[in-house]
């Protein structure tokens, strides 16, 4: 459904936007800022605050505040890096909003979106992001390995998403940084943390590990750390309140 959607979306975005242009906007030459690199620094708060306005799991989360003051708040609060939803028709996020939180902040920014496409990933960096997001649930093995290798090519870091062994185990591969355990079932929209948990000894040690949805309290992260985990997914938690700069520095010491 969602797959069927967003190649539409990006046979339209193709014709708008073509390749040749997208190579030509001024951030396409910027040397990207690794997220990888950010979360093995010893001393990093791990976390990755997201800018989320609403998904699907919960409508409205926070239509107020502009993208520009979340990505401020959060880089106050000394968060290793941002995430940022692009997808329209879902979670109400655009590309624009990349922009934005670039023109912001210095973070390594995540292209939070459902790719298929080389054709979003040279988006991604076009409009200055640093790294970009896989979804095992809906790419083949192959898939992930050209989509992976086209982001390497570009200077992006790959973050490459499951939620349960055979995604784990269909996907690793050398041209991925992190690896993203996925708390939330995308199906039932189900939480547990146990899912990182569990298939925390599965990821071996070249690859970050990253605990990704659901995460509201310190504790949870602790535990998590000793799972093995260095990358910390948090949104709704954040954003749900009026400050969300101010929450995400109640989780960094
Ligand atoms: C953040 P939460 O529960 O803290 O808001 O979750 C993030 O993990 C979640 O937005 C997410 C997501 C995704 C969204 C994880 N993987 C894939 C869209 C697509």
């Amino acid at each position: 459904r969602i797959v069927r959607d967003k190649r539409k979306e990006v046979d339209l975005k193709k014709e708008l936007t073509p390749v040749s242009l997208l190579e030509r906007f001024p951030l396409f030459e910027r040397k990207t800022n690794s997220l990888a690199e950010k979360l093995k620094q010893v001393g990093s708060s791990g976390i990755i605050a997201e800018h989320k306005r609403r998904s699907p799991s919960r409508s409205v989360i926070n239509q107020s505040l502009s993208v520009q003051e979340v990505a401020l708040g959060y880089q106050n609060a000394g968060v290793a890096g941002m995430s940022v939803l692009t997808d329209l028709k879902y979670f109400g996020g655009s590309l624009e909003d990349v922009l934005s939180v670039r023109a912001s902040v210095q973070l390594p920014i995540l292209r939070k979106e459902f790719i298929i496409d080389p054709f979003q990933i040279l988006e991604a960096k076009a409009y200055g992001a640093d790294v970009i997001l896989l979804i095992a649930a809906i790419l083949s093995r192959s898939e992930i390995k050209s989509l992976s290798e086209t982001a390497k090519d570009l200077g992006l870091d790959v973050l490459l998403e499951v939620h349960n062994e055979a995604e784990l185990q269909k996907s690793l591969m050398p041209s991925l940084d992190m690896l993203g355990v996925n708390n939330r079932d995308l199906k039932t929209f189900e939480v547990s943390l146990d899912t990182s948990r569990s298939l925390s000894e599965q990821i071996p040690d070249d690859f970050v590990k990253v605990s990704e949805s659901g995460i509201s309290n310190v504790d949870a992260i602790q535990d998590l750390r000793s799972y093995g985990y260095k990358g910390f997914l948090v949104g709704e938690h954040f954003m749900k309140t009026e400050n969300p700069g101010k929450k995400a520095s109640e989780f960094i010491k």
